[in-house]
């Protein structure tokens, strides 16, 4: 979920995808068929849990898993190959073991049956930048000790770890059932609650007590932009859907989190290769912050690494050549424990911020591209609501159902942002007026659609990383993007 920016603000990986690959339909910028993940298998890393978690990894734990996982099946098909009474012997082993690991499509095997250990798989680990290893030693020595040591033991904190990793593992393989699964002629409502039935499942908690959706559920609402329409935007309730068609290039931007660590990570689709090296550039673009990242790393740097390589790309729609901008008002940002917005923001483009990194910090690493002005206006309607930071324990209004309905969002959602649809599972009813009045008097902030100028295209790639003491961790990298 991207943070907006106020108007005058101004806010390993191996692969540099072509932007010359041709495909029907591609997430990431890559035709479909490419990935040996889109196997049917759904799951990466689904090795039932024998990752380790220590500091000395040499990365890729969870892309290796797949690795070895498809190996083994291209190791038996080699085999079979060679000697057929030996494929004939193998063959019910091998069915039994993959069942037992597959993920289903829908996805609705609970994470915990994939991995019996409870160990879920380490995310892509980086090394820092040697140019900055002098600093960071400095940093640790220096006035912000005590404060970087708070944070350092709860990315150290192993129970945090894990429960990082599972909200990952169940963000990959939704998004994997997503990018073999979605079409056009589907309908956003329909994938947008295919994502989040599907979340559910594999959390294994259904979200409908009071309470439970504070545990582990859905980070924000399931964002499902289209075209100019560049963040924010989630089907609502009652207003008349729209069709997925195929010229459209479809932002999917979803939320897990386990005990209120969020994994924000999104994603871009088209179904026509003319949009290939706009989600290459954007793709490109997020690789570039993710590298750039690092442990007193100047924001400014980021934003300038970012900027210089969506620029280097253009993209020709039925004839006309567009160079990709980098959108102004929308940033990466951290995250904090049940708040997807933290203090610190990351732009597309220069800017003067000298705020570094901090050990111990969340970050949610993203990048728009379009082919529009590179700013957005609002759009109608609103996306989703959140807490002000503000808002008071228990508010006495004078509507009585906009205290009721304030009862509800804090036991449900606490700071997450929510949208209507998250409202009306729970079964909400005549809830509108309730919630105008908490956006009225200044206790919900709504969140409304971002808007480029109409007949223009943008896409976004968005990672969530965790700057650990050894490493940072790309705790949401798959072998997708
Ligand atoms: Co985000």
């Amino acid at each position: 979920m991207g943070s907006k920016t106020l108007e005058d603000e101004r806010h390993m990986y191996q692969d540099r995808d072509s932007p010359s690959t041709a495909g029907s339909k591609s997430a990431g910028g890559e035709p479909r068929g490419t990935h040996l993940s889109r196997d049917g298998d759904g799951c990466v890393g689904g090795d039932g849990g024998s990752n380790d978690d220590d500091d000395d990894d040499d990365g890729d734990d969870a892309i290796d898993a797949t690795t070895a996982l498809i190996a083994a099946v291209v190791g038996s098909v080699g085999s079979a190959n060679a000697s057929k009474q030996k494929k004939k012997r193998k063959r019910p082993k091998r069915k039994q073991r993959s069942s037992a690991l597959k993920q289903s499509s829908p996805p609705r095997v609970p994470l915990g049956d994939l991995f019996p250990s409870g160990d879920y798989p380490v995310g892509q680990l980086l090394p820092y930048g040697s140019a900055f290893d002098d600093t960071t030693a400095r940093t640790r020595h220096g006035a912000a000790e005590s404060r970087n040591d708070r944070r350092q033991h709860r990315l150290n904190d192993a129970t945090v770890l894990n429960d990082y990793r599972k909200a990952a593992e169940v963000h990959r393989q939704v998004r994997n059932w997503v990018q073999q699964t979605v079409q056009p002629g589907q309908t956003l409502t329909g994938i947008a609650t295919g994502i989040e039935d599907g979340v559910r499942a594999l959390l294994g908690n259904a979200g409908l007590d009071p309470g439970q959706g504070l545990q582990a559920g859905l980070g924000f609402p399931t964002g499902l932009a289209l075209n100019h329409c560049v963040a924010h935007y989630t089907p609502n309730p009652g207003h008349k859907d729209v069709v997925l068609q195929r010229q459209d290039v479809i932002k999917v931007d979803f939320g897990v989190h386990v005990n209120g660590w969020i994994v924000d990570s999104a994603f871009t689709m088209s179904f026509d290769p003319t949009y290939d090296s706009l989600l290459a550039a954007v793709k490109d673009a997020t690789n570039t912050g993710i590298k750039t990242a690092g442990i007193d790393v100047r924001i400014s740097d980021v934003s300038a690494a970012i900027q210089e390589v969506m620029e280097s790309y253009e993209v020709e729609i039925r004839g006309k050549v567009f160079p990709v901008k980098p959108v102004r008002d929308l940033c990466g940002h951290d995250i904090k424990p049940y708040r997807i917005h933290g203090e610190k923001t990351i732009p597309f483009t220069k800017n003067s911020i000298q705020t570094k990194m901090e050990e111990g910090e969340v970050f949610a690493i993203e990048t728009f591209g379009t082919t529009g002005r590179g700013r957005t206006v609002e759009g109608d309607g609103i996306y989703g609501y959140g807490l002000s930071p503000h808002a008071p324990k228990q508010v006495s209004l004078p509507l009585t159902s906009a205290n009721r309905l304030y009862k509800t969002i804090r036991e449900n959602f606490g700071t997450l942002v929510f949208c209507r649809r998250y409202l009306e599972r729970l079964g909400c009813e005549r809830y509108l007026a309730g919630l105008n009045c908490l956006v009225s008097n200044g206790i919900l902030e709504p969140h409304r659609p971002l808007m480029d100028i109409p007949g223009s295209y943008s896409a976004q790639f968005e990672h969530t990383i965790l700057l650990r003491e050894s490493s940072k961790e790309v705790i949401s990298r798959g072998d997708d993007y």
